[in-house]
């Protein structure tokens, strides 16, 4: 059969989503809103074939085994919805490449399930729709569901049991706010000790707090960043997406055992935009499951705080980035 590659780019939260309400749908307790990065993608290769007796999964060139966490949890659930919503019967061959540190809190697994759900749709020879796609990625990685579309996605909670209404939609293209930008703190390139997955599962559990968040915290904080993006009001939607980051953390803080995703780089960085912004110069952070800060700024600021970061010994790396496109097909294979 042919093979189909795709390549998506991976999504940051402006408001997250943490928590499901459905583990083996992927439904989350609630709806969240991001913006997919410009340049930092994965790109991966499908072929299915009656050759393979088994799903042969390669990332950065390195083969994972079954026992592996990201094969089991991650791609067998994965081929295992495909097949079973699309009668799909052979094994696959599939290699994936990320021009990104990996499972860094840098949502590979986002990249990385919204390129695998279009590439290896189409190697089957599926045409899908947008919400189609969207939905198939949500069984591989919740926050996949957001890096089908560019732009700025919006993924609704939904309120059915069988999922259909929890996909992400597109709010606006890239081209509505250009200017915007997220200049990147690599603060540990290391993959971290406790996946986004198994993370927002403890909290669910172990919050005594989790419900606020989720059905009162959440919600208002969505109404505020469709309202900030609408408007291209960017204090708005930097307050919001801070405060909304801390609150997320908030709950994995208060966890039992506690879920500390940052480091010492980590509250150093975010000290430092909180001074900054004290001092005129408008920037606000987001941080997600492992210890990077996104600094969300506009693009007049961008130089000046890459500047500023390069003198923290904390600081690894810096990466500048904007809102990008969806995930789209390619014709150069990686095998
Ligand atoms: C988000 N994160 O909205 C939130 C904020 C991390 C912090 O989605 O279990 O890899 O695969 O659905 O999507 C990361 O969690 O978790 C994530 P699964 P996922 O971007």
């Amino acid at each position: 059969m042919p093979k189909a590659s795709a390549i998506a780019n991976s999504n940051i939260a402006l408001v997250k989503y943490w928590g499901k309400r459905d583990r083996d749908l992927m439904l989350p307790h609630n709806g969240s809103i991001s913006m997919t990065l410009d340049g930092l993608q994965t790109h991966t290769t499908v072929e299915f074939d009656g050759k393979y007796k088994e799903d042969l999964l390669a990332i950065n060139g390195k083969r994972l085994e079954k026992g592996a966490e990201e094969y089991d949890e991650y791609l067998g659930r994965f081929m295992g919805k495909l097949r079973g919503q699309y009668g799909i019967r052979h094994f696959a061959r599939i290699s994936s490449e990320n021009n990104y540190p990996t499972a860094a809190g840098l949502a590979s697994s986002a990249s990385g399930m919204a390129a695998l759900a279009l590439a290896a749709s189409r190697a089957a020879g599926l045409d899908l729709s947008k919400k189609e796609l969207s939905i198939l990625a949500r069984y591989g990685s919740g926050s996949a569901c957001r890096s089908v579309e560019g732009g700025f996605v919006e993924w609704k909670r939904g309120e059915k049991a069988d999922g259909s209404d929890s996909f992400g939609e597109q709010l606006f293209p890239k081209e509505h706010w250009p200017e915007l930008r997220m200049v990147i703190a690599v603060t540990s390139a290391k993959a971290k000790k406790v996946k986004s997955r198994a993370g927002m599962a403890k909290t669910v559990e172990n919050c005594p707090f989790y419900r606020t968040w989720a059905y009162e915290v959440a919600p208002k904080d969505i109404e505020d960043m469709r309202k900030a993006i609408a408007e291209k009001d960017f204090t708005l939607l930097g307050k919001t997406a801070e405060l909304n980051c801390l609150k997320m953390h908030a709950t994995a803080l208060a966890t039992d055992p506690p879920i500390i995703y940052w480091n010492a780089g980590t509250v150093e960085v975010m000290h430092a935009v909180m001074d900054w912004r004290d001092s005129g110069l408008e920037c606000y952070f987001t941080i997600d499951g492992g210890p990077q800060v996104k600094i969300l700024c506009l693009e007049k600021e961008a130089a000046e705080i890459a500047k500023r970061l390069k003198s923290f010994d904390t600081v690894e790396d810096i990466i500048v980035t904007g809102a990008g496109d969806g995930a789209r097909v390619v014709g150069n294979h990686l095998f």
